[in-house]
């Protein structure tokens, strides 16, 4: 386990959404707002990339083809190094500054043979040099694992002309609408995945249905050591917890706008090696998007429910389960202009409550499941400044396209805690006499990329957090500073 660089040189991934997110891709949902429904209806795994017909020097380089394999197999992948440097610690009983690189490597293969279907994806997710003092965790570090393995059934025509049910069955990986609940990560350096069942059906218009029951993949090693060592462990399912649900969506529901509605359920209990917050949670949602079109306003609307049991913390001696009691709303608004550059300007509000009070005996922290949120909220990576709990964050956004191969992302955003007695769940800083006045601060950032060649992304980025007075004044507080998290790095996908 001890040779990324032969890794790195052997390859890379596009499974799934990364096949979309190679080609078409490139936008982050809010960002260039997804169609719902296509993807959110996407079969996971989602379809292959049809190998084109035409002249190798026409599209993108693809390792299957250079290998010469049957059309029944597809092999391809992606392989991504980022350099992330970050000054200014803003966590609670942290200081200073660090840096790190960090690596993701996956390959992805596909059998096919008529309705057939199986799949295998290995991950490779690795950091180098970063400091014993920054946050370290599976969302950085998964060295060499299965992140996919799974068979499949598709069929056509079924109920309706043009209609098509996927039956997946085994490991994978999931989107799910917006992406803020159940998602593929993008940014993050590690992904999530989930081993049972999922079935997708969808008519001609991209209207759909689907349903899952999952047991939610446990990524290891967790522990400190074994992350700073990039040691291998193989990844475990816990039957103790479990994930299931559905989600159906209407294309072009009002004129241009799609609907989607949907519930979740995911029960989880401790077990043997296992800490958990006994979340016995409910949530449910609905979604209204009108996609950005060139020359119209467009928006997006989210609204979403959370009800059931969990407990304050995952500790062992912490058996009391507490009524869970949690909302998330989520609305913006955009125009994009009818010029070459196509700059979309966009106002953004998201709303995730958080817990009223310590004592009351109910926890109203919105829970964000198994949700992306870098294209909400900043980068992650060893920065993460925000997520979706207890936050108030109005902002505006402006992205656009200088040239074919770069898009420019500048935004803005000020971050609230939604109640001032619970904490900026990110950095651990927290008044719970709510007598800190709760404006923690205001991100900025700009992000740019820049497709040189249709196998390479260069990707670099800056985000600045001006700090508010929370930060200055919130008790436990260790540094009253701004901080500043810079990235850079390139993705080649065969
Ligand atoms: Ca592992
Ligand atoms: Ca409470």
């Amino acid at each position: 386990m001890k040779s990324p660089i032969l890794l790195w040189l052997a390859c890379c991934v596009l499974a799934s959404e990364s096949v979309a997110q190679g080609a078409a891709a490139i936008h982050e949902p809010t960002l260039q707002l997804e169609p719902g429904l296509t993807e959110a209806m996407a079969a996971s795994p989602a379809p292959l990339r049809t190998r084109s017909s035409t002249p190798a020097d026409e599209g993108p380089w693809r390792l299957d083809e250079f290998l010469g394999l049957p059309q029944w197999l597809s092999l391809e992948g992606h392989q991504r190094t980022r350099y992330e440097s970050f000054d200014e610690q803003f966590r609670a009983g942290r200081s200073g500054s660090g840096q790190g690189i960090f690596t993701r490597t996956a390959l992805l293969a596909t059998a096919r043979a008529d309705w057939f279907e199986a799949n295998l994806e290995i991950l490779d997710s690795r950091q180098f040099d970063i400091p014993s003092d920054l946050p370290l965790n599976t969302g950085i570090v998964n060295t060499l694992d299965i992140l996919q393995a799974s068979v499949g059934a598709n069929f056509e025509n079924l109920w309706q002309d043009e209609d098509q049910l996927a039956l997946t069955f085994g490991r994978h990986t999931m989107n799910v609408g917006s992406r803020r609940l159940i998602a593929r990560n993008r940014f993050r350096n590690t992904i999530n995945s989930f081993t049972g069942f999922n079935a997708t059906w969808k008519n001609a218009s991209g209207d759909g249905l689907r349903a899952f029951y999952v047991l939610p993949v446990q990524r290891l090693p967790g522990d400190l050591q074994s992350l700073q060592d990039n040691d291998q462990d193989s990844d475990e399912e816990r039957s103790q917890v479990q994930f299931f649900g559905v989600h159906a969506g209407v294309n072009d529901l009002i004129g241009s706008v799609d609907a989607e509605l949907y519930a979740f359920g995911l029960d989880e209990d401790d077990g043997r090696d296992l800490a958990t917050r006994n979340r016995d949670l409910w949530t449910v949602g609905t979604r209204f998007v009108k996609p950005p079109q060139a020359g119209e306003f467009d928006f997006e609307f989210e609204a979403v429910y959370q009800t059931g049991e969990s407990r304050a913390s995952s500790g062992g001696t912490d058996t009391t389960d507490l009524d869970h009691r949690a909302e998330f709303v989520h609305f913006s608004a955009g125009y994009k202009w009818a010029t070459p550059m196509g700059p979309r300007l966009e106002f953004l509000l998201d709303y995730a409550s958080g817990d009223d009070n310590p004592n009351d005996g109910e926890v109203n922290r919105f829970d964000t499941l198994f949700g992306a949120r870098r294209f909400e909220y900043g980068p992650t990576g060893i920065f993460g400044a925000f997520a979706r709990s207890n936050i108030l964050t109005p902002g505006l956004r402006l992205s656009l396209r200088p040239t074919e191969s770069t898009q420019v992302m500048i935004a803005d955003r000020f971050h609230y805690l939604a109640s001032d007695r619970d904490a900026w769940t990110t950095s651990g800083l927290v008044d719970p006499t709510g007598g800190t006045d709760n404006y923690i601060g205001n991100l900025a950032e700009i992000r740019v990329r820049w497709d040189p060649t249709p196998n390479l992304r260069v990707e670099t980025g800056v985000a600045h957090l001006f700090a508010g007075t929370f930060i200055d004044d919130a008790p436990n507080a260790t540094t009253q500073d701004d901080a500043t998290y810079a990235y850079i790095g390139t993705t080649l996908s065969f």
